[in-house]
């Protein structure tokens, strides 16, 4: 199991930006870890933005456990569904907090889907 502090920071990010802004957040953070010309989230590209995640402390083993938990269908890279889903597999208060958003969202009917 991995430790990350980026997941302790999710709920309270998810709780101040709500469903929309979690999303979006989740995607600038994939973004930022991305190899820019594969578009996946690799080893390489990994190792090199961790500093920016705050994963500076991580071991290339531990980046690699990272990604192989993440890596649904095996070919060795994150893409942006696998990301989202391993943050939300590494923090479950993160799916808590997003379900209540969810559900408050729909009440509200303010979901919009693309
Ligand atoms: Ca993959």
């Amino acid at each position: 199991m991995v430790h990350l502090e980026f997941q302790d920071l999710l709920p309270i990010i998810a709780i101040k930006l709500g469903g929309d802004g979690l999303i979006f957040e989740l995607c600038k953070g994939y973004q930022m870890l991305m190899d820019g010309e594969k578009g996946v989230i690799t080893i390489d590209s990994l190792k090199k933005n961790s500093v920016l995640m705050g994963l500076q402390d991580f071991s290339e083993e531990e980046l690699k456990n990272m990604i192989r938990e993440g890596d649904t269908d095996g070919d060795g890279a994150l893409d942006q569904i696998e990301f989202c889903i391993l943050m939300f597999r590494l923090s479950p208060d993160l799916l808590h907090v997003a379900q209540q958003l969810l559900h408050k969202a729909q009440q509200q009917n303010t979901v919009h889907l693309k």
